[in-house]
């Protein structure tokens, strides 16, 4: 017997997720045959601009554009389950698949809303399990081997706890599977999609991998596997049955050697903690400490160029965000931070002082002040916070106001006044 907790690995992906986010703000298409592709065009426009009176969910379903309408050369990105029921599935092409399913609801794509929502079930992840590896826009890899729970059924309680946190907030779906790798977790994902949850123990090698195709290994594409079917070897199973010295020759030493240690189920990849940028912060600490009144003047121009030094890093790092924080040190050296979220991404200076100021008067300020920092966070790149500000009208994306505390504000003028 050992103490050391056995490494569990979890990968987690959405279900039909441009798909689902659609759904989020056209309810009334549940359960109908939905494919997402292509640009916008006029039948969306005037499904968008026809009555601006009704919301989104009021449009009737007969208004929507379908499948066998459209003409040209775009691609399925994806599909409700209930339209890959017809054989339709991502990369397809839509005048193809309008042969498969003519009587499917189109809708276009649209990346900025998507990766809103990527963003947010990311975030509602690592406040449960901080090590968290961003695999594109809706899949992560989760090391649940040291999360309080994360043993629990083999990972499969922690599995549920975040799935429905998920579901909780953003009212989406997703899969996930637990396993002692990266490698055997990404093919477990998939086992129960949608809405699954599927554990594999190393002892589930031989029942529950052996039988499936070559290409489920994440790392074995169309060509690899292709070369492989060449040898009879279809089966990851009898992948690892195979003679190394025979797929030494033919992928040489290094992949051989990989696509053994693969089919056996080995892989010791960490997972690795996301370098995207989650916020952006300027502070400054004083010569002497200031008073919040007394200083107000020297502290307002410090403050202000905080912020213009965050927007020029947002801007020249091309990012835009919402959340506007601000940090104080204490001259006993207590921290406190307040946050202002607004409506819409900035990387400008004045709307970040503004909302910064806001922030600031939630703040105690009776104390002398070391330390002033200003923080911008809920990043977007600004490409696409710009397009989701001109884009449509969606449903609840309305401004919030997150107030981590509500304090008094302070009565004599400050210098977040200024
Ligand atoms: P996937 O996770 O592969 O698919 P999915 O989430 O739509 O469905 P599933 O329930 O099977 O996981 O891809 C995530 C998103 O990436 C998908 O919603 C649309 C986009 N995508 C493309 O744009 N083109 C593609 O060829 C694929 C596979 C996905
Ligand atoms: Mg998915
Ligand atoms: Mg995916």
């Amino acid at each position: 017997m050992t103490d050391l907790p056995l490494r569990r690995i979890a990968h987690l992906d959405m279900d039909a997720f441009y798909a689902s986010v659609e759904l989020l703000r056209y309810p009334q298409l549940k359960g109908l045959p939905v494919v997402i592709g292509g640009g916008r065009r006029k039948a969306d426009e005037d499904l968008m601009l026809g009555d601006t009176s009704r919301a989104l969910h009021e449009i009737p379903v007969a208004e929507f554009p379908l499948l066998r309408d459209y003409t040209g050369r775009g691609v399925i990105t994806t599909a409700t389950y209930a339209a890959r029921q017809f054989g339709v599935g991502s990369a397809m092409g839509l005048m193809k698949a309008a042969q498969l399913c003519p009587q499917a609801v189109l809708l276009p794509v649209d990346f900025a809303q998507y990766r809103h929502y990527s963003q947010r079930f990311k975030a509602i992840i690592t406040d449960i399990a901080p090590v968290m590896e961003n695999r594109g826009v809706d899949e992560v890899y989760i090391d649940f081997t040291e999360v309080p729970g994360g043993q629990r059924e083999g990972g499969r309680v922690l599995a549920r706890l975040i799935q429905k946190a998920i579901f909780e907030d953003t009212g989406l779906t997703c899969s996930v599977g637990v396993a002692p790798n990266k490698l055997l977790a990404k093919m477990a994902s998939e086992f129960n999609k949608p809405k699954g949850i599927s554990v594999v123990m190393d002892e589930d090698l031989q029942s529950a991998i052996w039988p499936l195709a070559c290409r489920k290994i994440n790392g074995i594409g169309p060509k690899a596997d292709a070369r492989l079917q060449a040898l009879g070897i279809h089966t990851i199973g009898q992948l690892a049955a195979a003679e190394p010295a025979l797929l030494a020759q033919h992928f040489g030493p290094r992949t051989s050697a990989w696509l053994h240690a693969a089919a056996h189920g080995r892989d010791n990849s960490a997972v690795h903690t996301s370098s995207e940028p989650v916020s952006m912060s300027r502070e400054t600490t004083f010569d002497r400490d200031l008073h919040a009144v007394r200083d107000r003047a020297a502290l307002g121009a410090v403050f202000t160029r905080l912020c213009e030094q965050v927007a020029a890093d947002l801007q020249r790092k091309g990012y835009m965000g919402r959340t506007i924080g601000v940090k104080l040190r204490f001259a006993d050296f207590r921290i406190a931070t307040r946050d202002h979220t607004i409506g819409a991404y900035t990387d400008q200076a004045t709307t970040i002082r503004q909302a910064a100021g806001q922030a600031l008067k939630r703040a105690p300020l009776d104390q002398r002040l070391r330390l002033l920092g200003v923080r911008v966070g809920g990043l977007l790149p600004a490409a696409e916070a710009v397009a989701l500000a001109a884009g449509t009208r969606t449903a609840g994306s309305a401004a919030t106001q997150d107030e981590h505390n509500s304090d008094a504000a302070q009565q004599a003028p400050l210098f977040s006044d200024i």
